[in-house]
């Protein structure tokens, strides 16, 4: 064994492991990084007694009245095909579905259809969730229109219950098909043991590899009543999950993910945990020093999965187009300014029982589909060791001054200990809301604070910020890289306190040359967003993008945020289909009078063209002077023009 990889990989600790059935190659594979597998299979498969739901597929079949059938798993696709078999006594069902639509999940029910000779009309790329599934039948150029046909779904055990409701909400007929279904192991010894490792301490990393060892994992430890204290110990283990369903599930079960692999696999999962797991456990010591224990309400998640603003951040249909807005608390409200002038806005912003009310009160008043928690992209500038005023009439003033390189090394790293009140006002904010409504953190992207210190506040030209970029381009790539290293920790420090989705604000980089974005801004905001604990959408934001709109796309996001100089339409055919989109009222069209503005959200809606995925919102912050009236108007138009 190389003596490197078992210093650096998982350097001796335990790795609790869920994994049944490639569970020993797995356990070789962590050993052979450094690490202590201990095997807690979470899991067995048990065929379902009888085949009658298989019965009752085959003689729809036979009848002509099945039109797509959904192949989830390999083993699930053998199953059925071995039953049909056996069942109807000769290959008419697997002749009848050479004449249908078949949709496989990925290479593994594809190469079982293939040795029946079932030709795959479609198949699924990776990740292979179930949105891409959905994106597969949606985008098809075929364009298969499921109104009113039977979409049959091999299942395989944990209910893609999300797929079938956005089946039904295109029209479609859903038959369900289970030939297995997931059990606990006869023997739970090994998963208690595994359960109290983590409670302890002595398992400081933990690996699921589907979502059903989630479920059983949680299962188990209610079992024991651990379940809360297990919870509570999460927040000190490292955790690696295969791909985003299984992610998904931990978010729901009030966990989180500090690790997912870029293709959804075993073996790459452990080999490039190993590479970063000493980075991934400080990580998780330091949030959990500064992030109070009950920052989360973590058992409430489950209520907001299926928000209209959560589902619209997976593409999915929804039953109204969610929408927020950008800078939906601020001075255009009364109750706002009220607080506002008993004190500063960055007092204001430090105490977080005044955030939580500023931040509730803005959502509930506008009845908006999520809250955006009341704070400033600027916060972080005080830690960085620089002086933040923000003058009546001005903007912010920032104090430095940062002109050169001597500059930029003297700014501190940025730590989380004096951010604290950004993550209390998160766990208030959380406790204050109702449980279905989401809430989204923010940062500012690296190009936009760096734009704000170099130029010490606000600016017209950027100056200053594009004179260090050409001038000196070290200097400006330390900067830039200095940014980033914090804006991960602070991100990730608001996704451990329980948002449910963050935004970047790129709001200045449209600036920019398409040119200069690529080499001066875009490889710093991809390691921002690749560097962000997966499972929690991310919403990307510029202003001035249309010409470099899918550099934006490859810099990162699930949902890619537009202003209003760029039709939605054209944006998202630039961006692809296969992301979100957020966008686009001018905000000064809220000046307009209502009809006007019942124009523009009809005119938005259509160039969206009801496709899963878009989040209504300003094209930029809403202005101080707005009339409120016509921002409610403007919320109840989208939910009344879009309802489905
Ligand atoms: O009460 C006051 O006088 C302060 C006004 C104010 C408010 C209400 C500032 C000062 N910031 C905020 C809140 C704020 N800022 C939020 C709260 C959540 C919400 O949206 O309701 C958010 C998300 C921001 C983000 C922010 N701050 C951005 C990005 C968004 C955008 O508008 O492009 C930027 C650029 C800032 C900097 C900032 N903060 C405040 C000012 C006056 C400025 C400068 C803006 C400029 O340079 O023109």
């Amino acid at each position: 064994m190389n003596p490197s990889t078992t210093t650096i990989g998982f350097a001796g600790a335990t790795v609790a492991l869920f994994e049944s059935r490639m569970g020993e190659a797995m356990a070789k594979s962590i050993a052979s990084h450094g690490g202590v597998p201990l095997p807690a299979p979470a899991m067995r498969e048990v065929p379902l007694a009888g085949h009658a739901p298989v019965a009752s597929f085959g003689q729809q079949l036979l009848a002509g009245q099945i039109d797509v059938l959904i192949c989830l798993t390999g083993v699930g696709a053998r199953m059925l095909l071995e039953a049909l078999t056996s069942l109807f006594a000769d290959d008419r069902c697997v002749a009848a579905l050479r004449r249908t639509t078949v949709v496989a999940r990925g290479p593994k029910p594809i190469r079982v259809l293939k040795e029946y000779g079932i030709p795959v009309t479609l198949s699924v790329p990776e990740p292979n969730t179930w949105q891409e599934i959905l994106q597969t039948l949606d985008f098809d150029e075929r364009s298969l229109n499921l109104s009113g046909r039977t979409v049959a779904i091999q299942e395989h055990g944990a209910m893609p219950q999300l797929l079938i409701e956005a089946l039904q909400a295109r029209g479609a007929r859903v038959l369900r098909v289970p030939v297995y279904r997931w059990a606990l192991p006869e023997d739970t010894q090994p998963l208690e043991r595994a359960i109290r490792a983590m409670l302890d301490g002595r398992a400081p990393f933990a690996l699921f590899t589907n979502a059903v060892q989630v479920r059983h994992v949680m299962d188990c430890a209610r079992g024991l009543g651990l379940e809360e204290r297990l919870r509570e110990a999460c927040g000190r283990i490292v955790i690696g999950s295969i791909g985003p369903t299984t992610s998904e599930e931990l978010y729901v079960q009030g966990l989180h993910v500090d690790f997912e692999p870029a293709h959804g696999k075993m073996g790459p999962l452990i080999d490039e945990l190993a590479r970063c797991a000493a980075a991934l456990l400080e990580a998780r010591r330091v949030l959990q020093r500064v992030v109070p224990k009950t920052a989360a309400v973590p058992q409430d998640r489950s209520r907001r999965v299926q928000s209209p603003f959560l589902k619209a951040c997976r593409r999915e249909a929804a039953p109204v187009t969610p929408i927020w807005l950008m800078r939906q608390a601020g001075r255009y409200m009364q109750e706002y300014r009220e607080i506002r002038s008993r004190l500063s806005f960055l007092e204001l912003c430090k105490r977080p029982e005044l955030v939580a009310e500023v931040t509730v009160t803005a959502a509930e008043r506008l009845g908006a589909d999520a809250a955006i928690l009341f704070s400033d992209i600027l916060v972080i500038v005080e830690p960085l060791g620089l002086g933040l005023e923000y003058n009546a009439g001005e903007g912010p003033v920032i104090s430095g001054p940062v002109t050169s390189g001597a500059d930029i090394d003297q700014l501190r790293e940025l730590a989380l200990e004096p951010l604290e009140f950004v993550f209390e006002g998160i766990r208030q904010t959380r406790a204050a809301l109702r449980p279905e409504l989401p809430l989204i953190g923010f940062a500012g992207a690296p190009f936009t604070l760096a734009s704000y210190i170099l130029e010490g506040g606000s600016s017209k030209l950027f100056l200053e910020t594009k004179r260090l970029m050409y001038a000196d381009p070290g200097a400006w790539h330390a900067l830039m890289e200095k940014i980033s290293r914090g804006l991960v920790r602070f991100l990730n420090g608001q996704i451990a306190a329980g948002v449910d989705a963050v935004q970047l604000f790129d709001s200045w980089v449209g600036c920019l040359s398409p040119h200069d974005y690529r080499e001066f801004v875009l490889p710093h905001t991809q390691r921002v967003l690749q560097g962000l604990n997966p499972g929690v959408p991310i919403i990307h934001f510029g202003t001035g993008t249309a010409a470099f709109l899918r550099e934006l796309r490859q810099a990162g996001g699930d949902v890619i945020g537009v202003d209003f100089r760029v039709s939605l339409q054209e944006a998202w055919r630039t961006i692809g289909y296969d992301r979100g989109i957020q966008g686009n009222l001018d905000p000064v069209a809220l000046y307009a009078p209502v009809p006007v503005i019942r124009q523009q959200v009809q005119r938005i809606l259509d160039e969206a063209a009801g496709r899963p995925g878009h989040i209504f919102n300003l094209g930029h912050g809403i202005l101080p002077t707005t009339p409120v009236d016509h921002v409610r108007a403007l919320v109840d138009l989208v939910h009344e023009l879009s309802r489905r």
